[in-house]
């Protein structure tokens, strides 16, 4: 059993080393919640992915600050726990504030496998040594500029391509990646942009072989998504409709989806994305994990995670130095020439956090103390 004696918030500013632009908008300055629990004299680190704005989805980083302050904290502080595994239960009251919860649940899986001298990726149910990396490209200034960009992460040797696009940065873009490319794995993802009137238009990009189209209609649909992969040979992948692993079976079953893209944030920790990466593993779905421009600390989460089977396609879990200029863990996230990351076999996340660069990167902090120990 371990017990949480506290839990430290702290936001910290970190600018992007290049601006990151999705159909949603554009991204240079990341405000990001940490989290620290502290238990027994050990301590274990976890990171909001929330964004500046509730965008991507309803939860900011100011709301998941409030919520985990007033709402989730309260109930961890004090209580014993098995592991990282109880602590949904705790915030069963609390709806939605998935990435909130996710950050203090991931927090304790760590510290979990701090406690137990044992990888947090084995703790996970990981079984690769290595983890295949793939590149998300936002929106850019002009065709030419993504062009440069793709042949630098390809020269780099990431496994896969996945281009931001949006009406305008669509078609004509797809057409130019693929005269000079005809071969490499090419994804893209619209973050929503598109409505049922578009759906002719998406058709047509089955003529681009992409290995799927991400999210392309509406962030909380699964009936229209359904249609339109009627009419696609191309897998349509679903990123932010899937809340949890009902929402995973719900459209696995009317074909919504062939792919998932799982982020720990989103679906509200580890235990629910184990969850859903199983019910998309029965069903013979192959998932891979998605990125939230996740500082070092979210990173190695996602790294842990992807060592699970079923992550069966290259993740956007790629190198620090293409978010940072430098990152707040060590050793920063390096891909090797094959386009892998190799899982860490050490004790938890296998990362050392760097306190003092953190330190000097917080704007506001607040702790939340247990009152009393009292069982769970
Ligand atoms: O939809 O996958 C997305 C970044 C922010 C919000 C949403 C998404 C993304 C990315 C970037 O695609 C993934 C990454 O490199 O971290
Ligand atoms: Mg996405």
């Amino acid at each position: 059993m371990l017990t949480i004696d506290a839990v430290h918030l702290r936001e910290i500013n970190l600018p992007l080393a290049q601006p990151f632009e999705t159909s949603f908008g554009r991204t240079t300055m990341r405000r990001i919640l940490l989290i620290e629990v502290e238990s027994d004299g050990l301590t274990a680190w976890g990171e909001c992915v929330a964004g500046e704005h509730p965008y991507f989805s309803e939860e900011s980083i100011d709301t998941a600050w409030l919520v985990t302050e007033r709402e989730l904290a309260p109930h961890l502080v004090g209580k014993e726990l098995v592991g990282g595994g109880s602590v949904p239960a705790l915030f069963h009251q609390v709806r939605g504030n998935r990435m909130a919860k996710a950050a203090l649940e991931n927090a304790v899986w760590d510290l979990d496998a701090q406690r137990k001298r044992t990888s947090l990726a084995s703790l996970l149910g990981g079984t690769r040594e290595t983890i295949a990396c793939g590149v998300s490209i936002g929106i850019q200034s002009s065709p030419e500029a993504l062009m440069d960009t793709i042949a630098k992460e390809i020269a780099a040797g990431y496994q896969r391509i996945k281009l931001k696009c949006k009406p305008g940065w669509d078609t004509k873009i797809f057409e130019q990646v693929r005269a000079r490319w005809p071969d490499i794995r090419l994804s893209c993802d619209a973050n929503s942009a598109y409505r049922v009137a578009d759906i002719e238009r998406i058709v047509e990009w089955d003529n681009f072989n992409l290995m799927m189209i991400e999210q392309p209609l509406w962030y909380d649909d699964f009936y229209f998504h359904s249609m339109l992969q009627k009419r696609l040979e191309t897998p349509v992948c679903l990123d932010e409709s899937i809340r949890n692993r009902r929402d995973a079976l719900a459209a696995i079953d009317m074909d919504s989806c062939r792919v998932i893209n799982i982020k720990v944030g989103r679906v509200g920790g580890f235990s629910e994305a184990i969850a859903v990466h199983n019910a998309a593993a029965e069903r013979g779905v192959p998932v891979w994990c998605g990125g939230m421009l996740e500082t070092g600390i979210g990173r190695a989460h996602n790294i842990a995670l992807s060592s699970l089977p079923n992550f069966a396609l290259p993740g956007d879990v790629s190198a620090s130095a293409r978010y940072w200029a430098e990152d707040i863990i060590e050793p920063e996230v390096m891909v090797t020439p094959q386009g892998e990351i190799i899982v860490p076999d050490g004790v938890g996340s296998g990362f050392a956090v760097r306190r003092d660069r953190i330190e000097q990167l917080t704007v506001r902090r607040a702790t939340v103390k247990a009152a009393a120990r009292v069982m769970a």
